[in-house]
């Protein structure tokens, strides 16, 4: 599914399609599995042309499981490029705030906020890389493995509706290179997720309810824990997140070299 073969040219796995050169120590416990094969961190160690591949990471977890927090600890670091995520873009699309009009009328609004955060998640994919290390908040896959889903599964999207995300969804990850090396997991429980959104309150999030988060929890763990529902596209490392700010950064740290080790 992932076209690397086409940037790298470098084909010896039919599923990957890279060429395996160094071995790195693994990533330990927290590594938790890759569904499609065994393939481990200390073979991601990737070449294009005799150079050292880039790496991309994205950085998945509930609403105010810390994702940006993450992110921003990260960016401190040369050689690491944060795309955080365009929210922005969804609360402003042409003076709309889209997201807004989802929670009010999930019914109504959920099919169009959700196509223009597929086609703002593929624009983040795509953009040309700047630096060894690429982080990123979410990615198309959460988009539609967690929302989308989450709006049909609850019955607050008609089933043509899914259908059409589902198709364009499909043909974008069948035609559009979406590269990934790691998935860094940041796993809460929706009670902390609840409590963090009630202090930073964002305006159009007031109205979410505490078995909304649970259910967006209980999808992001079937997807990256229990693999049950669908496919993984990389490795993922968990952490756990439901600690305060300074056991966070103590964290990140910890894992610093497990989350950059394909830039090492
Ligand atoms: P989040 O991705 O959860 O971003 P955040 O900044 O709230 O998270 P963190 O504190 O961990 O940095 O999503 C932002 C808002 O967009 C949130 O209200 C959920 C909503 N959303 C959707 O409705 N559909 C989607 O597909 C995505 C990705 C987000
Ligand atoms: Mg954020």
């Amino acid at each position: 599914m992932f076209r690397r073969g086409k940037r790298y040219q470098l084909v010896v796995d039919k599923r990957y399609r890279h060429v395996l050169v160094r071995q790195t120590p693994t990533l330990g416990k927290h590594l938790i599995g890759h569904s499609r094969s065994s393939t481990s961190l200390s073979h991601r160690k990737l070449v294009r042309n005799g150079e050292e591949k880039k790496s991309v990471i994205w950085i998945e977890g509930n609403i105010a499981s810390g994702k940006t927090t993450c992110l921003e600890y990260f960016n401190k670091t040369s050689g690491i490029e944060v795309l955080t995520e365009p929210v922005s873009k969804w609360r402003n699309v042409q003076g709309c705030n889209l997201l807004g009009l989802m929670y009010q009328d999930p019914s109504r609004w959920g099919l169009t906020l959700q196509t223009y955060i597929q086609l703002t998640m593929l624009d983040r994919h795509v953009l040309p890389m700047s630096a060894p290390v690429r982080m990123l908040e979410r990615s198309i896959y959460s988009a539609k493995y967690i929302f989308v889903e989450n709006l049909y599964k609850s019955g607050k999207m008609p089933e043509v509706d899914f259908a059409v995300l589902s198709e364009w969804f499909e043909w974008i990850i069948k035609n559009i290179d979406i590269p990934v090396d790691l998935i860094v997991y940041l796993q809460t429980s929706p009670q902390t997720c609840y409590e963090r959104l009630k202090q930073r309150c964002r305006e159009e999030e007031k109205v979410i309810p505490l078995e909304y988060l649970e259910s967006i929890h209980n999808l992001y763990e079937d997807w990256l824990i229990h693999h049950k529902s669908f496919e993984v596209p990389a490795p993922v490392l968990v952490i756990p997140a439901d600690h305060d700010l300074k056991k966070m950064l103590h964290q990140y740290e910890e894992n610093r070299e497990k989350i950059l080790m394909a830039h090492c």
